[in-house]
């Protein structure tokens, strides 16, 4: 059956991507979206999770007409796609865990004065952590206790036993509860281990259980390997704190070299930042006959260096290759994690070098320069050189850079939050829970996740935080959902406008806009502490009391299966727009999707219409307020 490619208006709402989109096709470049309407018809087993191949019996599939299908080892439609759930999640956790533990070596290889680019920059949050980690600090100094704090971080990946420490930041009640269920993680590393094991052919094939252990992993993510990456991220460059910057590819420029930044790690990016400025980079980049060096970001890097610099975002997950359809990109440098294998063919239409640096994700047929923590600055001004290098290759007849670029404020983190709530000495959650107990504030919905093919580009998260604000809901924004929210203007003290009554007077009490851009994947381990904050400032005794939801409604990774996960073991509420790939298995769809509320408190529910996501979380937060009498 022949399907007729869609226009690029109906594939985005953002007008950037949408001229770019335009230039690809007449210039012959393919994209995401290009491909997938070329596959046309996706698998529709593993869209419904009753394929394996987990073993050399198989590969097997499961008849989603015939309740008696099984695979060869005689694996049912419930144990195929819960053991898949459960390693998505493992692989998502692995990832956050991954990028936290190189937070955690830097920070230790720092505090010993072997890395000399890197310093401790917030001393206030390394002595609150060492507090949480029971270090005695007395006599020692900031770098003494640095190691030691990086150690202990390093342990909670490394131990096999013993609980995850910022456990002990919650309520006892949801701990004792996790406990009963059997889902307290030990360690990070151990966890996703397990998780391998478990399903390994032979082992479980209890979709309870299964799903029962893939929050059990995606629990050490959000309090674990992800916190570990946000806490220590701050110790490193600072805690973030609200900041202006500009986002789209309009921010990219005319007469500068243009560096993109792409991936999720700040250990790199951060240097390249410094670089840019540094004398003999800026002389070389001006002998070249551009302005200097313009530094931009894609997707959770971005993020990052957003928060704590101001470095314009050029994009979210879907425009990395539509930035270099834009022709005036000299460099997109790639460190871990949502790079697509696409990039360097579509480099290779202009004149763009795709450089990877991290050893675990090597991308073929770009160059890659090896990032070594022992000489970040050096490598960094390798690669700015690279791309000054690049700029004469700069065809002016393929550049086209769309007009489109929207103010930001970011850097709103949980500290940060509370401090414009009270300032330095009062700080506190209270305006917050008593605005959310008086009414003007209705409730907080956290928007995450990704971009995806399957849906209209930004459309959905962004309506879904426009209707809520409208609804006096606060939002907190992060990943590449924040980065949709602030193209649309949302992000800038203007959107008080489009705010009911009572959330827009306690933002401009506060100082804030109506939606926050909390920073990248990893940062969502902000919104774990800012709800525990809330219940500690006296809004209900536990997660699943609070008038809170989360909506993942254009997610694409398996990064954001482990948050949704978390969440709903939280016992939120997590509305996604693209379902898992459960839907061939009745049980464990129902288990998701209902009775997991009873258990938790949280569940999971599709809804990919975001006017109808909004109708349902509104609900839902009116029934909690209910039940807390609000
Ligand atoms: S970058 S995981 S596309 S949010 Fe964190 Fe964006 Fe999703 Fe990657």
């Amino acid at each position: 059956m022949s399907q007729e490619p869609k226009t690029s208006k109906s594939r985005t709402i953002d007008k950037a991507s949408e001229k770019m989109m335009d230039k690809a096709t007449s210039e012959k470049v393919s994209t995401a979206w290009d491909r997938f309407e070329a596959v046309k018809v996706q698998c529709s087993y593993g869209v419904k999770g009753i394929c394996c191949r987990h073993c050399m019996l198989g590969p097997c599939r499961i008849n989603p007409n015939d309740e008696s299908s099984r695979g060869i080892c005689g694996a049912d439609a419930e144990t195929m796609a819960s053991r898949g759930l459960l390693r998505s999640a493992a692989a998502g956790c692995a990832a956050h865990s991954d990028h936290g533990y190189d937070v955690a070596h830097t920070l230790l290889l720092a505090a010993k004065g072997e890395l000399p680019n890197y310093k401790i920059k917030d001393t206030k949050k390394l002595m609150a952590i060492a507090k949480e980690y029971g270090i005695d600090t007395t006599g020692k100094s900031v770098n003494e206790i640095g190691v030691l704090v990086a150690e202990t971080a390093i342990s909670e990946f490394e131990k096999a036993h013993g609980g995850l420490r910022f456990l002990k930041r919650m309520p006892e009640k949801r701990l004792k509860l996790w406990e009963k269920l059997g889902i307290v993680p030990e360690g990070v590393n151990s966890e996703i281990v397990t998780s391998l094991h478990r399903t390994n052919m032979g082992m479980g094939s209890d979709y309870y259980d299964t799903f029962m252990n893939s929050l059990r992993v995606s629990i050490a993510d959000g309090w674990g390997g992800a916190m570990i990456a946000t806490e220590l991220t701050d110790i490193l460059f600072g805690t973030p704190k609200p900041i202006r910057s500009k986002v789209n590819l309009g921010v990219l420029s005319e007469d500068m070299v243009n560096v993109l930044v792409h991936g999720h790690e700040p250990l790199l990016s951060m240097m390249i930042v410094e670089a840019s400025q540094d004398k003999e980079i800026v002389e070389l980049a001006k002998k070249a006959g551009s302005k200097g060096v313009n530094i931009a970001g894609i997707c959770c890097t971005a993020n990052e260096i957003l928060m704590r610099e101001g470095i314009p975002v050029a994009g979210n997950f879907l425009q990395q290759e539509l930035a270099i359809v834009t022709g005036a990109v000299e460099a997109m440098v790639v460190d871990v994690q949502c790079i697509m294998p696409s990039l360097p063919s579509v480099a290779a239409c202009y004149h763009t070098k795709i450089i990877s640096t991290s050893k675990k994700a090597k991308v073929r047929d770009a160059i890659h320069v090896q990032f070594e923590e022992t000489k970040a600055y050096e490598t960094a001004k390798d690669i700015l050189k690279i791309a000054i290098d690049n700029f004469k290759n700069r065809d002016k007849n393929k550049v086209n850079i769309p007009s489109e670029s929207m103010d930001i404020i970011a850097g709103f983190s949980s500290e940060t939050l509370s401090y414009m709530q009270g300032g330095v000495y009062r700080a506190s959650y209270n305006p917050l829970v008593e605005n959310i107990k008086n009414g003007k504030i209705f409730g907080v919905v956290g928007i995450v996740g990704c971009s995806n093919c399957k849906v209209q580009q930004d459309f959905a998260n962004v309506t879904l935080a426009k209707e809520l604000i409208k609804n006096n809901v606060f939002v907190v924004n992060t990943g590449c959902a924040a980065i949709a929210s602030a193209k649309a203007g949302l992000m800038v003290p203007e959107a008080m406008e489009l705010a009911g009554p009572g959330l827009r007077e306690v933002c401009e009490a506060i100082g804030c806009p109506p939606i926050l851009h909390a920073g990248s994947c990893v940062d969502n381990s902000r919104i774990l502490v800012a709800c525990t904050e809330m219940i500690k400032h006296g809004l209900g005794t536990d997660y699943d009391e609070l008038p809170i939801a989360g909506a993942a409604l254009e997610w694409m990774s398996e990064k954001a299966i482990t948050i949704g996960n978390y969440f709903v073991a939280q016992g939120a509420l997590v509305v996604i727009g693209v379902p898992h790939m459960v839907t061939g298995a009745p049980k464990l769809k129902k288990l998701m999707y209902e009775d997991i509320e009873g258990i938790t408190g949280g569940k999971f529910a599709v809804e990919a219409d975001p006017y109808k996501a909004c109708e349902l979380i509104l609900n839902h937060i009116a029934a909690k307020r209910k039940k807390l009498g609000i």
